[in-house]
């Protein structure tokens, strides 16, 4: 069911910075830049051999990633798993009566189809799983 790492997830107040600082320091360019509305954050992904580095930046106060940077300030937000078929998947999760936060996929950043477990029935960590298409 789970493939491998798609990308970790990091809360940040500034992706220009990250930008500025994965250049000069590991003379690395994003991958991929861009705005996704439905979930209100500035995405900037770096590829890191099979999986990506994340960056999220709020675009809304009311913006899930701006609650988080509010609380707990910067740092690891999510950890995002490639599976095959995410409706199946979230499917066995929900008769397994796991806490789903999308019980239907969602178009997240790359056009990938995304959806969240809540981290309460996930050891902590918030989980997404990711089917690209
Ligand atoms: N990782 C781990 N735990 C988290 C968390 C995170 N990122 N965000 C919140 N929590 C914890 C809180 O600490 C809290 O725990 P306690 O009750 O022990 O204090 C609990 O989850 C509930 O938190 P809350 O503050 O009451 O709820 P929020 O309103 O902050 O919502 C969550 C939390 C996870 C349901 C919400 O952030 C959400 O729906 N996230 C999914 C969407 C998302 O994060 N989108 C941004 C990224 C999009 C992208 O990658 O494109």
């Amino acid at each position: 069911m789970l493939r491998k790492i798609d990308h970790i997830g990091i809360a940040v107040h500034s992706v220009e910075e990250v930008k500025s600082f994965f250049l000069k320091i590991f003379d690395l360019k994003p991958v991929f830049e861009e705005s996704v509305q439905d979930q209100q954050v500035k995405v900037v992904g770096f590829k890191l051999g099979e999986s990506n580095i994340e960056f999220l930046e709020p675009t809304s106060p009311e913006s899930p990633v701006a609650k988080f940077l509010e609380k707990r300030g910067q740092g690891m937000h999510h950890l995002s798993v490639e599976v095959q078929d995410i409706e199946q998947t979230i499917a066995t999760l929900k008769s397994q009566r796991i806490q789903l936060i999308d019980e239907k996929a969602k178009i997240g950043a790359e056009g990938k189809k995304i959806a969240f477990l809540h981290p309460k029935s996930t050891f902590g960590i918030l989980l997404e799983l990711s089917q690209k298409i």
